[in-house]
């Protein structure tokens, strides 16, 4: 395939022969200061139809997107049939979630332009993954009802490209790899989102919580996975939330409090709003829940009674993003955690199989095995991509209860202290009075 650049008004060019798909073919880079005028895009369209239409529709689409440029290249339809055509390729601003990204789309317009609509792509880079929906398929193609319902001169160019604009905001249609990419480099800007607001995305965004018994190794497992001791090895009635830069993440660690063996039916409310606090306080939710479990103490019918009860807060979809961490492995032996899993009987294995088979042992007190612990992010990573790169995200509905219930019992508190704080002022006044008198 032949691919060249044209309509641009060159400062220098240069001829480069490359060997593509078994041919020698030319291509011709053009210096990034070329400028596209109106008369080299003339030319370069000469077999276009409506070539003015679709020249002034494309200068009016790239003086207003500065990072959408033309270029010409063989389109290949399904068919197999082939046809040069202009495609105007580069990115658009959207912003979701109060982050703008700059999304990779490539629109191919038919030598039949305006009289037909673009057939567009999303162009993901190695750092991104194309999220499939209604409106996008597998290869990044997009379908938008503005296409469908396509009518010269009503529908245009820049009217698409601002349909794409609101229409990804609502949904971006490609999310973050998982794992560490470089970010990248052509498009300078924050970078494609997740299915989440990515905040500063020239890292990839981590973010666990860990929940389970009480004294069952979380904090010693957030420490681990942080690689420094960021966790107190303190009971805490309250989220712990620590984050930090590890090997080129961000990871974001949040510790709820544990449980004993009280059921969740008769819990603290304080307990269960924690756990439910604990997926909203890393923004937009967790990629990974960790249930934490220690090797050395039994897990029969009420323990997985009790476990199940708590997860279960969360509503039923947090099971796909959850993963069994067994600590405290140095009780093991020789027995290996499958051993283990096997011998403990048909609770554990449950909740194994709850959790998609996912699980993961630690020594937290042999911190020298670093396999460990890179193990276990890569165990975190296949869990995020089997999950589409989706984090877990709580019924807002639930959360919005929960805070107002908080609010009122917030206020009621303050109401009480008012209270009691006039008494004591009442008293000391009283006092005060029998003492004059
Ligand atoms: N031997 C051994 N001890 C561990 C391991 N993990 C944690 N511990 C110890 O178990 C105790 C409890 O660990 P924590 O990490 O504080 O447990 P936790 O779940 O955070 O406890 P709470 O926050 O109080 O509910 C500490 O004394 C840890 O040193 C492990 O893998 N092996
Ligand atoms: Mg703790």
């Amino acid at each position: 395939m032949t691919t060249w650049s044209s309509g641009l008004e060159l400062s220098y060019t240069t001829h480069l022969l490359l060997y593509v798909s078994g041919v020698w073919c030319v291509s011709f880079c053009w210096s990034k200061m070329a400028v596209v005028t109106e008369a080299t895009l003339k030319n370069m369209l000469k077999q276009y139809k409506y070539r003015d239409l679709t020249v002034h529709e494309i200068m009016n689409v790239i003086s207003r997107h500065k990072d959408l440029k033309p270029v010409m290249d063989t389109y290949l339809f399904t068919d197999g049939s082939t046809s040069d055509l202009v495609c105007l390729t580069g990115t658009i601003p959207v912003s979701y979630r109060g982050n703008v990204y700059n999304i990779p789309v490539c629109l191919w317009l038919l030598d039949t332009y305006p009289h037909n609509p673009p057939i567009c792509f999303v162009k993901p880079t190695s750092t991104m993954m194309i999220k499939t929906g209604k409106q996008i398929d597998a290869h990044g193609k997009i379908f938008l009802s503005y296409m469908h319902e396509w009518k010269h001169p009503q529908s245009d160019l820049y009217g698409l490209i601002q349909v794409m604009i609101v229409v990804f905001g609502e949904e971006p249609p490609v999310f973050s790899r998982p794992t560490t990419q470089p970010p990248y480099q052509g498009l300078q800007a924050a970078g494609p989102p997740n299915r989440e607001p990515a905040g500063d995305s020239s890292h990839s965004d981590l973010r666990i919580v860990l929940l389970g018994y009480k004294k069952a190794g979380k904090s010693s497992s957030g420490n681990i996975i942080l690689n420094r001791e960021e966790f107190d090895l303190k009971t805490s009635a309250q989220c712990v939330k620590r984050q930090r830069e590890v090997a080129d993440r961000h990871i974001t660690v949040i510790e709820a409090p544990g449980w004993w063996t009280t059921p969740v039916d008769q819990s603290s409310e304080l307990l269960k709003e924690e756990i439910l606090l604990s997926v909203s306080l890393c923004p937009p939710g967790p990629h990974i829940v960790l249930l934490v479990i220690r090797v050395d103490r039994r897990f029969k019918e009420d323990e997985r009674k009790v476990f199940q009860g708590y997860v279960d807060l969360l509503s039923e979809r947090v099971w796909s993003h959850t993963i069994v961490l067994f600590t405290h492995g140095d009780f093991l032996g020789d027995t290996s955690i499958e051993q283990h899993i096997e011998s403990e009987g048909e609770d554990l294995q449950w909740l194994v199989e709850k959790c998609g088979n996912r699980y993961h042992l630690l020594n937290n007190n042999n911190r020298s095995d670093e396999t460990q612990i890179k193990d276990l992010l890569e165990k975190i990573e296949e869990t995020v991509t089997e999950n589409n790169g989706c984090h877990f995200e709580m019924d807002r509905k639930i959360l919005q209860e929960m805070e107002e219930r908080r609010r009122a019992e917030k206020e009621r508190a303050e109401e009480r202290m008012k209270r009691m704080k006039k008494q004591r002022e009442m008293i000391r006044s009283q006092m005060m009075r029998g003492d004059k008198l």
